[in-house]
């Protein structure tokens, strides 16, 4: 099965020798879509942040949604309190969160760092199951990750989770991989009509247009990201797919971590409270085993490239 128990890293790697080679072989696995389970977190986390984190999960009037922290930009969405002290507090928590999963990154899977490109931490401390959202946004749908506002260019959307609830574990159905997907449903889902298009004289232009919208802040998407987004959204609308598919419950136990590559990994929340999370963009350069990476599975199926 796609899942890996990590259970011979300790930060600094304490006693293993072969420690290139380790994170090497842990990033080969996520590409190839594999989990990568720590039943106890490795991150940094101090008692009184964890302590802190969880208890906002009783104060469901100033959570709407999940909480977000923007990294380069040190700003914290999503919550606010009267007490500007507690905004405050909440986010310096998660800037230290976002440093710490950067360090450990760092070196469990270090040939990716100083390649990525940091994107949002968040904090999802809202009960997963029987949340009331608009179908596109329902986690509880099997799907694989796209985000609207930050394209990737065939850039691979990593991920990292950990369950800070005490007693509750964080519930994931999966279903086979993005390659045994697309195969079955790319077509269907409208991928050779956005493969032609942007390779046509229209796409040509249509890319003018946008490199020039790119410059007052309208993501610029290749191909591959509309093809992405759509692929999302179809999975989602698709209850034949949610209802006939294969599917693989995963039970992530209180304080594990996990790490995954989401853009090929398909996934559904049924239940669990106070997770955080941290994403990351890896580069096609930066990619050990680049064929098994959507981009290239997309363009093998519809003989275009995607990346412009
Ligand atoms: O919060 C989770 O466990 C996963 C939700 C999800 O699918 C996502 O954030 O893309
Ligand atoms: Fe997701």
């Amino acid at each position: 099965l796609f899942w890996n128990n990590v259970t011979d890293y300790q930060p600094g790697w304490p006693g293993v020798h072969d420690r290139n080679e380790r994170s090497r072989w842990y990033c080969e696995q996520l590409e190839q879509a594999s989990i990568l389970f720590f039943a106890h977190n490795p991150i940094y986390l101090p008692q009184e942040h964890r302590d802190i984190l969880i208890s906002l999960r009783q104060d469901n009037s100033r959570i709407h949604k999940n909480i977000s922290y923007r990294p380069k930009l040190d700003k914290l969405r999503g919550y606010s309190s009267h007490q500007p002290g507690e905004t405050a507090r909440l986010r310096a928590i998660m800037q230290q969160y976002s440093e710490s999963v950067t360090n450990f990154l760092s070196e469990f899977l270090a040939p990716y760092a100083q390649h990525w490109s940091l994107d949002y931490a968040s904090y999802r401390p809202l009960e997963e199951e029987g949340r009331d959202l608009p179908l596109h946004k329902r986690n509880d749908l099997l799907h694989i990750d796209a985000f609207p506002s930050r394209p990737t260019k065939g850039g691979r959307i990593l991920r990292v989770f950990t369950n800070i609830h005490p007693t509750k574990p964080r519930v994931w159905l999966t279903t086979d991989r993005f390659d045994v997907l697309a195969k079955e449903l790319a077509f269907a889902a409208g991928l050779q009509k956005i493969a032609d298009h942007a390779a046509s004289a229209d796409g040509r232009w249509a890319r003018v247009t946008k490199s020039i919208l790119s410059r007052i802040g309208v993501p610029e998407r290749s191909a591959y990201d509309r093809f992405m987004l759509r692929f999302h959204d179809y999975l989602k609308e698709n209850s034949e797919f949610q209802n006939g598919c294969r599917k693989i419950p995963l039970e992530f136990t209180p304080d594990s971590t996990w790490i995954v590559f989401t853009d090929a990994v398909p996934h559904a929340v049924l239940s669990g409270q106070c997770a955080l999370e941290h994403t990351y963009i890896v580069p096609t350069d930066a990619l050990l085993a680049p064929d098994k990476a959507p981009i290239r599975v997309l363009e093998s199926l519809s003989g275009r490239s995607l990346s412009a």
